[in-house]
Protein backbone atom coordinates (compact mmCIF):
# COMPACT_ATOMS: atom_id res chain seq x y z
CA UNK A 1 0.00 0.00 0.00
CA UNK A 2 1.08 3.27 -1.24
CA UNK A 3 1.03 6.86 1.18
CA UNK A 4 1.57 9.46 -1.39
CA UNK A 5 2.23 13.05 -1.15
CA UNK A 6 1.61 15.20 -4.06
CA UNK A 7 2.82 19.08 -5.18
CA UNK A 8 0.69 21.16 -7.30
CA UNK A 9 -2.07 18.61 -6.47
CA UNK A 10 -4.88 21.44 -7.95
CA UNK A 11 -3.10 22.09 -10.91
CA UNK A 12 -4.44 20.36 -14.28
CA UNK A 13 -2.82 16.87 -13.54
CA UNK A 14 -3.22 16.71 -9.97
CA UNK A 15 -6.77 17.85 -9.72
CA UNK A 16 -7.18 14.52 -11.55
CA UNK A 17 -4.20 12.34 -10.28
CA UNK A 18 -5.41 12.83 -6.96
CA UNK A 19 -9.01 11.69 -7.54
CA UNK A 20 -7.78 8.25 -9.03
CA UNK A 21 -4.86 7.66 -6.57
CA UNK A 22 -7.22 8.12 -3.66
CA UNK A 23 -9.29 5.44 -5.68
CA UNK A 24 -6.66 3.08 -5.92
CA UNK A 25 -5.21 3.18 -2.49
CA UNK A 26 -7.66 4.79 -0.04
CA UNK A 27 -8.19 8.34 0.11
CA UNK A 28 -6.62 8.79 3.38
CA UNK A 29 -3.26 7.69 1.66
CA UNK A 30 -3.01 10.48 -1.11
CA UNK A 31 -2.06 13.91 0.38
CA UNK A 32 -2.73 16.62 -1.56
CA UNK A 33 -1.06 19.77 -1.04
CA UNK A 34 -0.90 22.89 -2.97
CA UNK A 35 0.13 26.79 -2.06
CA UNK A 36 -3.95 27.98 -1.42
CA UNK A 37 -6.63 25.52 -0.81
CA UNK A 38 -9.99 25.68 -2.92
CA UNK A 39 -13.36 23.96 -2.90
CA UNK A 40 -12.65 21.20 -5.23
CA UNK A 41 -13.24 17.48 -5.25
CA UNK A 42 -9.50 17.09 -5.04
CA UNK A 43 -9.23 19.86 -2.09
CA UNK A 44 -12.33 18.33 -0.52
CA UNK A 45 -12.14 14.50 -0.83
CA UNK A 46 -9.20 13.53 1.68
CA UNK A 47 -6.28 14.82 3.21
CA UNK A 48 -5.40 18.53 2.25
CA UNK A 49 -2.36 20.79 3.08
CA UNK A 50 -1.12 24.39 2.34
CA UNK A 51 2.78 24.00 0.34
CA UNK A 52 4.48 26.10 -0.97
CA UNK A 53 6.75 23.98 -2.44
CA UNK A 54 9.84 26.39 -2.44
CA UNK A 55 9.67 25.76 1.68
CA UNK A 56 11.71 22.46 2.29
CA UNK A 57 11.00 22.74 6.23
CA UNK A 58 7.38 22.92 5.36
CA UNK A 59 7.18 20.15 2.60
CA UNK A 60 9.28 17.64 4.61
CA UNK A 61 7.03 18.48 7.71
CA UNK A 62 4.05 17.26 5.91
CA UNK A 63 5.61 14.40 4.68
CA UNK A 64 6.77 13.29 8.06
CA UNK A 65 3.07 13.67 9.81
CA UNK A 66 1.79 11.71 7.20
CA UNK A 67 4.82 8.97 7.26
CA UNK A 68 4.78 9.26 3.60
CA UNK A 69 6.45 6.89 0.76
CA UNK A 70 6.00 8.29 -2.23
CA UNK A 71 6.09 11.97 -3.64
CA UNK A 72 4.58 13.01 -6.39
CA UNK A 73 6.22 16.79 -7.67
CA UNK A 74 3.60 18.38 -10.27
CA UNK A 75 3.89 21.84 -8.90
CA UNK A 76 5.43 23.65 -11.87
CA UNK A 77 5.25 26.40 -14.39
CA UNK A 78 4.06 25.68 -17.84
CA UNK A 79 6.34 26.92 -20.90
CA UNK A 80 4.66 30.02 -22.20
CA UNK A 81 4.69 31.60 -18.05
CA UNK A 82 7.86 30.62 -17.79
CA UNK A 83 9.12 31.94 -20.88
CA UNK A 84 7.39 35.74 -19.30
CA UNK A 85 8.56 35.31 -15.80
CA UNK A 86 11.86 33.25 -16.73
CA UNK A 87 13.39 34.33 -13.16
CA UNK A 88 10.80 32.98 -11.45
CA UNK A 89 10.00 30.00 -13.20
CA UNK A 90 13.87 28.94 -12.38
CA UNK A 91 13.35 29.65 -8.74
CA UNK A 92 9.93 28.13 -8.69
CA UNK A 93 10.49 24.94 -11.07
CA UNK A 94 14.24 24.00 -9.92
CA UNK A 95 13.78 25.04 -6.16
CA UNK A 96 10.44 23.08 -5.85
CA UNK A 97 11.95 19.88 -7.89
CA UNK A 98 15.15 19.94 -5.51
CA UNK A 99 12.91 20.48 -2.88
CA UNK A 100 10.57 17.61 -3.44
CA UNK A 101 13.41 15.27 -4.27
CA UNK A 102 15.29 16.38 -1.09
CA UNK A 103 12.03 15.38 0.99
CA UNK A 104 12.11 11.80 -0.99
CA UNK A 105 15.12 11.37 0.06
CA UNK A 106 14.89 12.21 3.73
CA UNK A 107 11.63 9.80 3.47
CA UNK A 108 13.46 7.15 1.64
CA UNK A 109 10.43 7.43 -0.51
CA UNK A 110 9.72 6.71 -4.37
CA UNK A 111 9.53 9.99 -6.32
CA UNK A 112 7.68 10.88 -10.16
CA UNK A 113 7.75 14.35 -11.66
CA UNK A 114 7.10 15.06 -14.95
CA UNK A 115 9.29 16.49 -17.99
CA UNK A 116 7.86 17.16 -21.19
CA UNK A 117 8.35 17.74 -24.86
CA UNK A 118 9.02 20.67 -24.18
CA UNK A 119 12.79 19.36 -22.79
CA UNK A 120 13.67 19.19 -26.74
CA UNK A 121 14.82 21.94 -28.79
CA UNK A 122 15.15 23.00 -32.55
CA UNK A 123 18.30 20.79 -33.21
CA UNK A 124 16.42 17.78 -31.88
CA UNK A 125 15.66 15.20 -34.16
CA UNK A 126 11.48 16.47 -35.58
CA UNK A 127 10.41 13.73 -36.36
CA UNK A 128 9.82 10.00 -34.55
CA UNK A 129 11.55 12.08 -32.36
CA UNK A 130 14.35 9.21 -30.74
CA UNK A 131 13.98 8.89 -26.53
CA UNK A 132 17.80 9.68 -26.69
CA UNK A 133 18.61 12.38 -28.70
CA UNK A 134 19.96 16.06 -28.76
CA UNK A 135 18.54 17.56 -26.20
CA UNK A 136 19.06 21.66 -25.97
CA UNK A 137 15.99 23.24 -25.65
CA UNK A 138 15.92 27.03 -26.17
CA UNK A 139 12.81 28.13 -24.05
CA UNK A 140 13.12 28.48 -19.82
CA UNK A 141 10.52 25.53 -19.29
CA UNK A 142 12.88 23.24 -21.60
CA UNK A 143 15.70 24.37 -19.77
CA UNK A 144 14.34 23.44 -16.18
CA UNK A 145 12.59 20.13 -17.71
CA UNK A 146 16.61 19.11 -18.69
CA UNK A 147 17.70 20.00 -15.72
CA UNK A 148 15.36 18.49 -13.85
CA UNK A 149 15.91 14.92 -15.77
CA UNK A 150 19.66 15.38 -14.94
CA UNK A 151 19.12 15.97 -11.70
CA UNK A 152 16.43 12.94 -10.86
CA UNK A 153 19.15 11.05 -12.43
CA UNK A 154 21.50 11.77 -9.97
CA UNK A 155 19.09 11.46 -7.37
CA UNK A 156 19.04 8.16 -8.48
CA UNK A 157 22.48 7.28 -8.68
CA UNK A 158 23.71 9.45 -6.02
CA UNK A 159 21.30 8.89 -3.00
CA UNK A 160 19.38 6.10 -4.48
CA UNK A 161 16.21 7.47 -4.50
CA UNK A 162 13.79 6.01 -7.05
CA UNK A 163 13.28 8.86 -9.61
CA UNK A 164 10.58 8.29 -12.50
CA UNK A 165 9.76 10.43 -14.84
CA UNK A 166 7.50 11.01 -18.05
CA UNK A 167 8.16 13.28 -20.59
CA UNK A 168 4.25 14.20 -21.24
CA UNK A 169 2.74 15.90 -24.46
CA UNK A 170 0.26 18.34 -24.29
CA UNK A 171 -2.70 17.21 -22.18
CA UNK A 172 -5.78 17.23 -22.83
CA UNK A 173 -8.94 17.23 -20.50
CA UNK A 174 -12.27 18.55 -19.89
CA UNK A 175 -11.92 18.77 -16.07
CA UNK A 176 -9.50 21.04 -15.11
CA UNK A 177 -8.00 23.88 -17.34
CA UNK A 178 -4.29 24.51 -17.91
CA UNK A 179 -2.83 27.66 -17.40
CA UNK A 180 0.18 29.29 -19.36
CA UNK A 181 1.12 26.15 -21.82
CA UNK A 182 1.68 26.04 -25.03
CA UNK A 183 -0.21 23.41 -26.05
CA UNK A 184 -3.12 24.71 -24.10
CA UNK A 185 -4.95 25.40 -27.07
CA UNK A 186 -5.90 21.68 -27.69
CA UNK A 187 -7.75 22.01 -24.38
CA UNK A 188 -9.52 25.41 -25.04
CA UNK A 189 -10.88 24.78 -28.90
CA UNK A 190 -13.03 22.16 -27.45
CA UNK A 191 -14.69 24.69 -24.65
CA UNK A 192 -14.99 27.12 -27.62
CA UNK A 193 -16.30 24.32 -30.09
CA UNK A 194 -18.82 23.56 -27.33
CA UNK A 195 -20.35 26.91 -26.29
CA UNK A 196 -19.59 28.93 -29.68
CA UNK A 197 -18.91 26.28 -32.44
CA UNK A 198 -15.61 28.12 -33.39
CA UNK A 199 -12.71 29.17 -32.29
CA UNK A 200 -9.60 31.17 -33.05
CA UNK A 201 -6.08 29.46 -32.85
CA UNK A 202 -3.35 31.25 -31.44
CA UNK A 203 -1.04 28.03 -32.60
CA UNK A 204 -0.74 28.28 -36.72
CA UNK A 205 -2.33 26.01 -38.69
CA UNK A 206 1.00 22.91 -39.96
CA UNK A 207 2.26 22.50 -36.34
CA UNK A 208 2.60 19.24 -35.21
CA UNK A 209 2.85 18.88 -31.75
CA UNK A 210 2.28 15.28 -29.11
CA UNK A 211 -0.73 15.05 -27.22
CA UNK A 212 -2.52 12.58 -24.81
CA UNK A 213 -5.66 12.48 -23.02
CA UNK A 214 -5.51 12.88 -19.49
CA UNK A 215 -6.82 9.34 -18.49
CA UNK A 216 -4.41 7.70 -20.65
CA UNK A 217 -1.62 10.11 -18.88
CA UNK A 218 -3.06 8.85 -15.62
CA UNK A 219 -2.52 5.76 -16.26
CA UNK A 220 1.00 5.99 -17.77
CA UNK A 221 1.74 7.61 -14.25
CA UNK A 222 0.49 4.73 -12.49
CA UNK A 223 1.72 1.97 -14.72
CA UNK A 224 5.05 3.89 -13.95
CA UNK A 225 5.07 4.02 -10.63
CA UNK A 226 4.17 0.04 -10.30
CA UNK A 227 6.55 -1.28 -12.60
CA UNK A 228 9.61 -3.15 -12.04
CA UNK A 229 12.54 -0.13 -11.01
CA UNK A 230 15.10 -2.86 -12.62
CA UNK A 231 13.43 -2.84 -15.88
CA UNK A 232 13.51 1.14 -16.28
CA UNK A 233 16.71 1.77 -18.08
CA UNK A 234 15.27 5.50 -19.47
CA UNK A 235 13.60 6.28 -15.44
CA UNK A 236 13.98 10.24 -16.11
CA UNK A 237 12.23 10.51 -18.35
CA UNK A 238 10.41 8.17 -20.77
CA UNK A 239 8.95 9.57 -24.05
CA UNK A 240 5.22 9.51 -24.33
CA UNK A 241 2.69 10.00 -26.36
CA UNK A 242 -0.99 8.86 -27.69
CA UNK A 243 -1.40 11.19 -31.30
CA UNK A 244 0.57 13.93 -33.13
CA UNK A 245 -1.91 16.77 -34.69
CA UNK A 246 -2.26 19.99 -36.02
CA UNK A 247 -4.90 22.86 -35.70
CA UNK A 248 -6.44 21.85 -38.91
CA UNK A 249 -6.74 17.82 -37.90
CA UNK A 250 -8.16 18.54 -34.66
CA UNK A 251 -10.46 20.70 -35.94
CA UNK A 252 -11.66 18.37 -38.58
CA UNK A 253 -12.14 15.75 -36.18
CA UNK A 254 -14.38 18.12 -33.57
CA UNK A 255 -16.37 19.12 -36.85
CA UNK A 256 -17.98 15.51 -37.24
CA UNK A 257 -19.06 15.80 -33.65
CA UNK A 258 -19.84 19.65 -33.46
CA UNK A 259 -21.42 20.19 -37.08
CA UNK A 260 -20.52 23.48 -38.88
CA UNK A 261 -17.70 23.69 -36.41
CA UNK A 262 -14.96 26.73 -37.42
CA UNK A 263 -11.22 27.12 -36.77
CA UNK A 264 -9.88 30.67 -37.78
CA UNK A 265 -6.27 32.05 -37.03
CA UNK A 266 -4.37 34.91 -34.90
CA UNK A 267 -1.27 33.23 -34.09
CA UNK A 268 0.37 34.29 -30.83
CA UNK A 269 4.53 34.70 -32.14
CA UNK A 270 5.54 34.08 -28.59
CA UNK A 271 3.67 30.54 -28.30
CA UNK A 272 4.50 29.65 -31.65
CA UNK A 273 8.01 30.27 -31.79
CA UNK A 274 8.19 27.66 -28.73
CA UNK A 275 6.10 25.27 -30.50
CA UNK A 276 7.84 25.46 -33.20
CA UNK A 277 10.96 24.50 -31.29
CA UNK A 278 9.49 21.39 -30.18
CA UNK A 279 9.18 17.90 -31.87
CA UNK A 280 6.52 17.06 -34.69
CA UNK A 281 6.24 13.40 -33.23
CA UNK A 282 7.70 11.88 -30.12
CA UNK A 283 8.72 7.83 -30.14
CA UNK A 284 7.49 5.84 -27.20
CA UNK A 285 9.64 2.63 -27.84
CA UNK A 286 11.30 2.84 -24.78
CA UNK A 287 7.98 3.29 -23.03
CA UNK A 288 6.43 0.26 -24.56
CA UNK A 289 9.35 -2.11 -23.70
CA UNK A 290 10.57 -0.99 -20.32
CA UNK A 291 7.02 -0.97 -18.56
CA UNK A 292 4.33 -1.75 -20.88
CA UNK A 293 3.49 1.60 -21.78
CA UNK A 294 -0.42 2.15 -23.61
CA UNK A 295 -2.86 4.42 -24.60
CA UNK A 296 -6.60 3.81 -25.72
CA UNK A 297 -7.57 7.41 -26.83
CA UNK A 298 -6.73 8.81 -30.61
CA UNK A 299 -7.65 11.59 -31.67
CA UNK A 300 -10.96 11.12 -32.18
CA UNK A 301 -12.29 9.04 -29.68
CA UNK A 302 -10.83 11.33 -27.66
CA UNK A 303 -12.70 14.10 -29.37
CA UNK A 304 -16.22 12.77 -28.67
CA UNK A 305 -15.64 11.94 -25.28
CA UNK A 306 -14.33 15.93 -24.95
CA UNK A 307 -17.46 17.02 -26.61
CA UNK A 308 -19.76 15.14 -24.42
CA UNK A 309 -18.68 15.86 -21.66
CA UNK A 310 -18.22 19.50 -21.94
CA UNK A 311 -21.72 19.46 -22.98
CA UNK A 312 -22.63 17.74 -19.71
CA UNK A 313 -20.46 20.54 -17.69
CA UNK A 314 -21.03 23.95 -19.66
C1 LIG B 1 3.10 23.24 -22.13
O1 LIG B 1 2.54 23.49 -23.21
O2 LIG B 1 3.86 24.02 -21.56
C2 LIG B 1 2.86 21.89 -21.52
C3 LIG B 1 3.87 20.90 -21.95
C4 LIG B 1 3.80 20.29 -23.30
O3 LIG B 1 4.76 20.60 -21.22
N1 LIG B 1 1.53 21.43 -21.82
Amino acid sequence: MKRILITGALGQIGSELTLKLRDIYGADNVIATDIKKNDSEAAQSGPFETVDVTDLNKMVEVAKKYNVDTVMHLAALLSATAEAKPVFAWNLNMGGLMNGLETARELKAQFFTPSSIGAFGPSTPKDNTPQDTIMRPTTMYGVNKVAGELLSDYYFQKFGVDTRGLRFPGLISYVALPGGGTTDYAVEIYYEAVKTGKYTSYIDKGTYMDMMYMPDALNAIVDLMEADSLKLIHRNAFNVTAMSFEPEEIAASIAKYVPGFEISYAVDPDRQKIAESWPNSIDATAAKEEWGFKYAFDLDKMTKDMVEKLRQKI
